[in-house]
C-alpha cells in the first residue's frame, strides 16, 4: 500500500537508517510507486518533521547531517526514474538555481530542481554558497528565462535582494524573471526585493516557473 511506504521511508530517513532507507527506495521506485510522492510525500515530508524535532530540541546536528546525507542518496536512486517519467521535447524554458551565499541548505532547492527537471525545464543548478557575482556572471553566459535564489536562514535572506540589485547594475535585470524560495521568504518579501515569483514548494515553484516563462514568450 502507497501510503505506508511514505510513511515508513519517513521513520528511516529520521531515523538515519541508511541500509533500510535505500532498500526501500530502491524497491519502491522499482515496484512502480510515483517517484515525485516519493520525493515530495516521503523525502521532503521527513525533512519537514525533522525540522519540527529540531525546533522542540528533540534532534541534534549530527541526527539532521546524517538524514540530510541520506537524503541526498534516497534522491540519487530517485532521480532517474523521475527524469524517464519526464518530456523529453524541447525544454520549456532554462533556468539557473542556487542557494545563496552563506548558505549551506540544499535540500529544497534540490527538490525544486529536480521538479523543474521533471516538468521539462532544463536546469543549470549552480549549487549551494554561491557568490552573488557567480549569479550575475551566469546569467549574462546562460541567458536563462529564470533565475531560482533559495534561502533558509533569515541572515542570508538578504542576499537574494542584493543579487536583484547587483543583476541591475550589471544591467541585465531586464533579461531574466527572478523566483525566489527557502523557509525565510514570503510574497510579501518577493514584492519588497523586486522578484518576479515566490514559491513555497517545489509544485508551487514548478507552476510559478510555468507562468513567468508563458508572460515571457507572451512579449512582456
Ligand atoms: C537540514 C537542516 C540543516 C542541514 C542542511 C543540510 C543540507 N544539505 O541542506 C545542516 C545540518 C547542514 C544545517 C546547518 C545549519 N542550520 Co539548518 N536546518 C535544517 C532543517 C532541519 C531542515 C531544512 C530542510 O532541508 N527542510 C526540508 C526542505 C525540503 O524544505 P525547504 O528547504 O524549506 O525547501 C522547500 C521550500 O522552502 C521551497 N524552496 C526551497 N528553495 C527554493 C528555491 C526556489 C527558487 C523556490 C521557488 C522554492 C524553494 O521548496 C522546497 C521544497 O518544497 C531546518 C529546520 C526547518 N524548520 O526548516 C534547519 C534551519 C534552516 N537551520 C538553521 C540553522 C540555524 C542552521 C545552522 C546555523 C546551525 C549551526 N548552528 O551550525 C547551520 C547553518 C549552515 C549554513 N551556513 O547554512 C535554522 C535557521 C534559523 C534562521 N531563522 O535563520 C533552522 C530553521 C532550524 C532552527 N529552527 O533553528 N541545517
Amino acid at each position: 500500500m502507497e501510503t505506508g511506504i511514505f510513511q515508513e521511508l519517513r521513520d528511516v530517513i529520521i531515523k538515519a537508517d541508511r541500509d533500510q532507507a535505500l532498500n526501500k527506495v530502491a524497491s519502491a521506485v522499482e515496484g512502480g510507486v510515483d517517484p515525485t510522492l516519493l520525493v515530495t510525500e516521503g523525502l521532503g515530508a521527513a525533512m519537514t518533521e525533522l525540522g519540527r524535532l529540531w525546533d522542540e530540541g528533540a534532534t541534534f546536528l549530527p541526527e539532521v547531517l546524517a538524514s540530510a546525507e541520506l537524503f541526498k542518496e534516497c534522491m540519487a536512486v530517485i532521480e532517474p526514474y523521475q527524469l524517464a517519467r519526464g518530456t523529453k521535447t524541447e525544454p520549456l524554458g532554462r533556468v539557473v538555481m542556487g542557494t545563496v551565499h552563506g548558505d549551506l541548505h540544499d535540500l529544497g532547492k534540490n527538490i525544486v530542481t529536480i521538479m523543474l527537471r521533471t516538468a521539462g525545464f532544463e536546469v543549470i543548478d549552480l549549487g549551494k554558497n554561491v557568490p552573488i557575482e557567480t549569479f550575475v556572471r551566469q546569467v549574462e553566459e546562460l541567458k536563462p528565462d529564470i533565475l531560482g535564489l533559495s534561502a533558509l536562514l533569515t541572515t542570508t535572506l538578504i542576499k537574494q535582494k542584493e543579487t536583484i540589485q547587483a543583476l541591475r547594475e550589471a544591467g541585465v535585470r531586464q533579461r531574466v524573471m527572478v523566483m525566489i524560495g527557502g523557509a525565510p521568504a514570503t510574497e510579501a518579501w518577493a514584492g519588497e526585493i523586486g522578484a518576479d515569483a515566490y514559491a513555497a514548494n517545489a509544485p508551487d515553484a514548478v507552476e510559478r516557473a510555468k507562468k513567468l516563462v508563458s508572460t515571457l514568450k507572451g512579449g512582456q
